[in-house]
């Protein structure tokens, strides 16, 4: 997969491969483990709280900002990982319906992954209006879909076919509350998950061979919207990837630790997320 548009600054840690005792228990395949931990490397800003100006009765007055969530030790939340070039995925395609709710005016979850065969749905679980856009996060910032939901239970299934081409949507809500923000990931295969509390990643069988591990992550640094009142949205800056090398071999676990380094000021990149 190729996420495009995309600043990278990569710093990699070396892998350790585990001796074969640290080997899955053996059950009837031969597929191996990787996993590790996503690390951020810097000083993060503090995100700032945006005001909320409209429905502050079914919102509330303000709104943290869900873009970066760290554990100890650096560790990044909500990382996405994933391995490229699987193509013997072992895993049955999800017919599974996966959700993305509107709660007190924010999406949950803020960023989710799609599998293959999955499809996404929209609820509305607050009793005003929501109209819910998304945007291919490329350089073309194709509108995906917009949906207006009035009502509270409102459910809107998005077709397959729409979220066919792109890798990675960006989610915002055109009903004046710009602080609301979320990513759909679209896995190509189930070899994609995203990092815990602990920014902890793990893939368990695994087929032998050679694999370029990937981390996506959503950017950091933000401008609070300077125009609430006008729905403006935040800017934000582009996203980080990463990339490195994993060998598999039967049976053994290899640890792939990544780390990716912030941007200094002069090379953020802003881009507005939710005007094409
Ligand atoms: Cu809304």
């Amino acid at each position: 997969m190729r996420v495009s548009h995309i600043t990278l600054l990569l710093a990699i840690s070396a892998a350790i491969a585990l001796p074969a005792s640290a080997a899955l228990p053996d059950k009837g395949n031969s597929g191996g483990v990787v996993s590790g931990i996503v690390r951020l490397e810097g000083q993060p800003m503090r995100l700032p709280l945006e005001m909320v100006t409209k429905d502050v009765r079914c919102c509330g007055p303000r709104k943290t900002c869900p873009r970066l969530i760290m554990g100890s030790g650096q560790a990044v939340k909500d990382a996405v990982v994933w391995l490229e070039e699987i193509h013997a995925d072992d895993r049955a395609a999800s017919n599974r319906v996966v959700v993305l709710r509107q709660e007190k005016c924010e999406y949950q979850p803020h960023i989710l992954v799609l599998y293959p065969g999955e499809q996404l749905e929209i609820v509305n679980s607050d009793p005003i209006m929501h109209n819910v856009h998304a945007y291919e996060l490329n350089t073309s910032r194709r509108s995906v879909f917009n949906i207006a939901q009035p009502v509270r239970g409102q459910k809107s299934r998005i077709a397959p076919e729409l979220v066919k081409g792109a890798d990675v949507l960006s989610v915002s809500c055109d009903s004046g509350h710009p602080w609301m923000s979320a990513y759909v990931f679209r896995a190509r295969n189930k070899y994609c998950v995203l990092t815990d509390a602990s920014g902890r990643f793990r893939f368990e069988g695994v087929p032998p061979g050679t694999y370029s591990l990937r981390i996506w992550h959503e950017g950091v640094a933000i401008r609070p919207s300077t125009g609430v009142l006008q729905g403006a949205p935040p800017v934000v800056e582009e996203p980080y990837t990463a990339e490195r090398s994993v060998t598999v071999q039967p049976r053994e676990s290899v640890q792939a630790d990544m780390t990716f380094s912030l941007r200094s000021a002069g090379q953020l990149h802003s881009s507005r997320i939710s005007t094409p």
